[in-house]
């Protein structure tokens, strides 16, 4: 079966702390509305914007509840990097991940030896993170094979031919857009998703109606799945989502952490009734 991926967002106090039993809490739940792995560290967990401490943290309150889990290592300080894929050495997880590093203008070659330093230090695989629009830098097809050991990529990509293409590796391959869960549940390994943070049950219940056959409702059901997470773009889409999980799954989630801004009460209220006006239509 194909794989629903949530990359998991990041509980906060209003301290800027953050919440390991409200990690714990928010992964029962998804597990329990059909998904079957937890990306920790990815863009909706504000990974970048994490310590070291941080990301460890996560990865431990995580692994309270499931050891489907895929650990985000990437960071531009290599040292981190090799400390974090020690830690995951040290527990039974599903693989370590990692971006290329950002920012920089670097020649190919620096990100080949980045990926081959992770794998010479990892035990567990290690998958590619590629996002080039937030990142910088695409890390395709043909450099993944010149990297040599990546066994999975998740290409957070509106082209979703050049997501395709990684299958000529025989990896697994994911895309990381909402609006492709529907190929990428029909046809790769799978989806990662920051909406299913919020609508676990819409993405399960699109990969049943793909189980079925029954494409027409499929493709309803992405297009409502759209809409929603369309309606998220102006207010923060990683923001929403604290208030939209608290909202549409009934727990606390704690609040988004600077710079990721926490929204104020009215457009918390704004929000929340646009989404579940759409959520509620018959599709
Ligand atoms: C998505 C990104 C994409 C999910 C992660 C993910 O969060 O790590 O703003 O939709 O382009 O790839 O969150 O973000 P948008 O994999």
């Amino acid at each position: 079966m194909t794989e629903i991926i949530v990359p998991i967002l990041t509980p906060f106090n209003e301290k800027g702390e953050i919440d390991g039993e409200k990690v714990k809490t928010h992964v029962q739940n998804l597990l329990r509305k059909g998904v079957d792995i937890i990306f920790v560290n990815g863009t909706t967990g504000v990974g970048p914007a994490l310590s070291k401490d941080e990301k460890r943290k996560m990865l431990d309150y995580v692994l309270d509840v499931t050891n489907k889990v895929i650990f985000q290592v990437g960071s531009l300080n290599m040292k981190e990097v090799l400390e974090l894929v020690n830690y995951a050495n040290e527990r039974d997880i599903i693989a370590v991940a990692s971006y290329p590093p950002y920012y920089f203008s670097i020649p190919k070659d620096f990100v080949v030896k980045y990926f081959k330093e992770i794998c010479s230090a990892s035990k567990h695989p290690v998958y590619l993170y590629n996002y080039p629009g937030a990142t910088g830098k695409d890390v395709d097809v043909n450099l993944a094979k010149e990297i040599g050991c990546i066994k999975g990529v998740k290409d957070t990509n509106p082209d979703f031919a050049h997501t395709i293409r990684y299958k000529e590796l025989g990896i697994k391959t994911y895309n990381g857009l909402e609006n492709l869960a529907i190929a990428s549940l029909s046809i790769l390994d799978g989806t990662v998703v920051g909406a299913g943070n919020y609508m676990p049950e819409l993405f399960s219940q699109l990969r049943e109606y793909i189980k079925a056959g029954d494409m027409r409702k499929a493709l309803d059901l992405q297009l409502k799945i759209d809409e929603i997470d369309g309606t998220t773009i102006p207010y923060g889409k990683i923001s929403s989502m604290y208030y939209l999980v608290k909202e549409l799954q009934g727990y606390d989630v704690g609040v988004p952490r600077p710079p990721m801004y926490p929204l104020e009460e009215n457009k918390v209220k704004e929000l929340v009734e646009k989404v579940r006006k759409i959520w509620n239509k018959s599709e």
